[in-house]
Parts: structure tokens; sequence; C-alpha cells
């Protein structure tokens, strides 16, 4: 997917993206989104499914990992994770997104037994599983490669891989917020092998917290790269820092200019990348809904339950119904269409 508008691709050029005002990158990213999909808002019936808590790293900026602020530890047995599955199954996903915490106890062995039982009951449930920092965690308590981890996972059924643990890819900022967890380099050779696999995956930037616009802009150039390189991303993720319960000072939040003017920066400087997702577990329903004007084609999808973003404060625990995106797309004058996670379009309301 290319698009003719102008290519952002050094750092300079793309930061002074941040000068403008919020109107004209609005009207910028809106162009692209258009050309792209017109009015068509994508989501999907997706469910949650995070079966660990305990985590053996140190990311200061969550509150679900268990080891930290949260008092909570669980790690749900092979078949509590099954008859989980059965119950998302039958209130209409067709995606279940698993991740977890760096937990010894569930190594790949047991990952992959989760996944090939998970497909045996439910073959055509699309599975999104393991972000690379998982990858890497399990590559290095195996004592394996990353690329054996990989096909282990695609033998076992998983079907893509979701955009997390990217946070920010700047080196010396990574270090201070997730030292321990698997370094930039290391998360991009991931997906590019995962791509050249011929598989797609997605990709996240965490963002409101300490960095600063430059870090962000450094974040998506490396992203634009990697994708001119294999073309193996479906959707770009913003996600916007959630405070509570964690270790990270942060002084200052992002004003909802800021959150919108990333969206659209996100959106003119990706146009290599499908879909900017505006995902309403961080942004608030609200705010999403306005970033449809501002790039974003996507709203992710019902979740069911979430964990991770609610941990921090968002009010996202117990998902949103396809009824209520539906009429929340619709009112906002978008046209909903529900999609797999591989965005065939299954119904354009
Ligand atoms: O990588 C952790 C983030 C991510 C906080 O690929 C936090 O379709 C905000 O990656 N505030 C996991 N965010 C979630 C994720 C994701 C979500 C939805 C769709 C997809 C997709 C991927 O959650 C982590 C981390 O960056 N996170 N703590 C926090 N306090």
């Amino acid at each position: 997917m290319t698009h003719h508008a102008t290519r952002y691709t050094t750092l300079n050029e793309a930061l002074a993206l941040y000068d403008k005002d919020i109107y004209e990158l609005g009207e910028q990213a809106d162009k692209i989104r258009t050309d792209y999909y017109g009015k068509k808002t994508f989501f999907n019936s997706n469910a949650h499914l995070n079966p660990t808590n305990e985590c053996s790293d140190v990311c200061r900026f969550c509150g679900f990992s268990a080891h930290r602020k949260n008092p909570h530890p669980y790690t749900m047995t092979k078949d509590d994770v099954l008859a989980r599955v059965d119950e998302i199954v039958s209130r209409g996903a067709l995606e279940i997104h698993i991740v977890g915490a760096h937990n010894p106890r569930c190594n790949l062995q047991w990952y992959c037994d989760v996944f090939a039982n998970i497909k045996k009951h439910h073959p055509s449930l699309h599975i999104k599983a393991m972000t690379a920092a998982e990858v890497h965690f399990l590559a290095t308590t195996a004592g394996i490669t990353f690329q054996e981890v990989l096909e282990k996972m695609a033998e076992s059924g998983v079907d893509s891989m979701p955009g997390g643990g990217a946070e920010i890819f700047d080196e010396k900022l990574r270090k201070n917020i997730c030292k321990g967890k698997v370094d930039s380099q290391g998360w991009l050779a991931i997906h590019r092998h995962w791509h050249k696999m011929g598989k797609k995956s997605n990709a996240t930037m965490l963002f409101g917290h300490i960095e600063n616009r430059a870090h962000r802009i450094d974040h998506l150039l490396r992203l634009q790269q990697l994708q001119d390189e294999t073309g193996g991303f479906n959707a770009f993720i913003p996600l916007v820092y959630q405070k509570e319960n964690n270790f990270l000072q942060v002084s200052e939040f992002p004003t909802g200019q800021e959150i919108l003017k990333t969206i659209a920066i996100a959106r003119i400087v990706l146009p290599n990348i499908p879909h900017i997702k505006a995902y309403w577990a961080t942004l608030g329903i609200n705010m999403a809904m306005v970033a449809q004007e501002f790039g974003a084609d996507d709203l992710d999808g019902t979740i069911q339950k979430e964990s991770i973003q609610s941990a921090g404060g968002s009010d996202s625990a117990s998902g949103i119904t396809k009824n209520e995106l539906i009429s929340q797309i619709k009112n906002a004058g978008f046209v909903p269409v529900e999609r797999d996670t591989l965005y065939n379009e299954i119904h354009v309301y």
C-alpha cells in the first residue's frame, strides 16, 4: 500500500509537522484516511486473554504486573484458558488476543500446548498472540533463537502477532522505562522475521509519559523503514499512557490536542502501514470518536475483558458491546465495518 502524498523520511521534516496547527494536520491526515477508506471505520469482535500477570520484567509504566503495585498475582491453568476461550467464542469473538506477563512457569511448551488446544477446539478462531517482548523472553529462557520460537508459534496455531512491547524505541529512554525488556533492534528483528515467514503483525507506541516529540518521530520512522522492507504491518496503534498504579514519575500529561496531533502525524508519517488504530481502551471512547477525523480508521474491537490498560486506570475492564461500537461510529458520521483480524470485511453497517 502506498500513498502519493509527501513522504516524510527525516527526523527534522517529520518533527516539523508538530508545528502545524491542529486543523491543518487533521486535514492532511484525513485526506490519506479518506483516500484509503472513505468514511469506513473498522472494528472487530475480539476478546483479550492474559493468562498470567506474574512477571519477571521491570517496566516502570506497567500496573498489570503482579510483581509491582498489583497485589493479586494469578496464573491460569491450560484448562482455565480453554474454558475461557469456549466462553469467549460463545459470545461471538472471531479473534482471541493473547498476551501475558513474563512468567517462567508459562514457557514456550506451555504456550504451544495452549495454542494447539485452542485450534483443535476452535479451528476458525484467529489467534493473535505473543508480543515481540514475550518471544524474546521465551527464547532467552529456553536458550533458543527467536526464529525457533516464531516457527513453533506458527506450527501450533498462532495466526498473527499483536504490536505490544514496542514502547519507545529510543535506546536511552527505553533503558529508563523498561530496562531488561527486548531491545529496539530485537523488537524490529522479531517482526521482520515473522513478516518474512509470510505473517502479519501490528506495531504500537506507548506515549504521553516521559518521552518527547522527537522520540515519537524516531519511533515512527523506524517502523516506516521496516514496513518499506517487509510490508508486514497491518496496523499502527498509538497507546496513550495510563498513569495509575505504576512507578514511572510523570509530571505532565499530554493534552487532547497533543494526542490528536500524534495520531494525525502517525497517519501522515506511516502512509505505508494500512491502518491507524484509535485504541479506545487508552483514548476513551469520546477521544476515539474524534480520532476518526484525524487519520484513524480502526477502533480495535469489543475486547470483552481488558486487564492491562485498566490496571493503569483506564475505563476498559469489561470491554464494549458491538452495538455500542456500531452506534457510536454511526453517530459520529462514519460507516461501521466489522472486519476480521486481516481486515477482510465481514459486514458493513
Ligand atoms: O506493550 C502497559 C502497554 C501494551 C501501560 O496489536 C500501557 O492489535 C498504557 O500492545 N498505559 C499492550 N499502556 C497492549 C497492546 C495492544 C493493545 C491493543 C491492540 C493491539 C494490537 C496491541 O500495553 C504494552 C504496553 O505498551 N501498556 N502499561 C500503561 N500504564
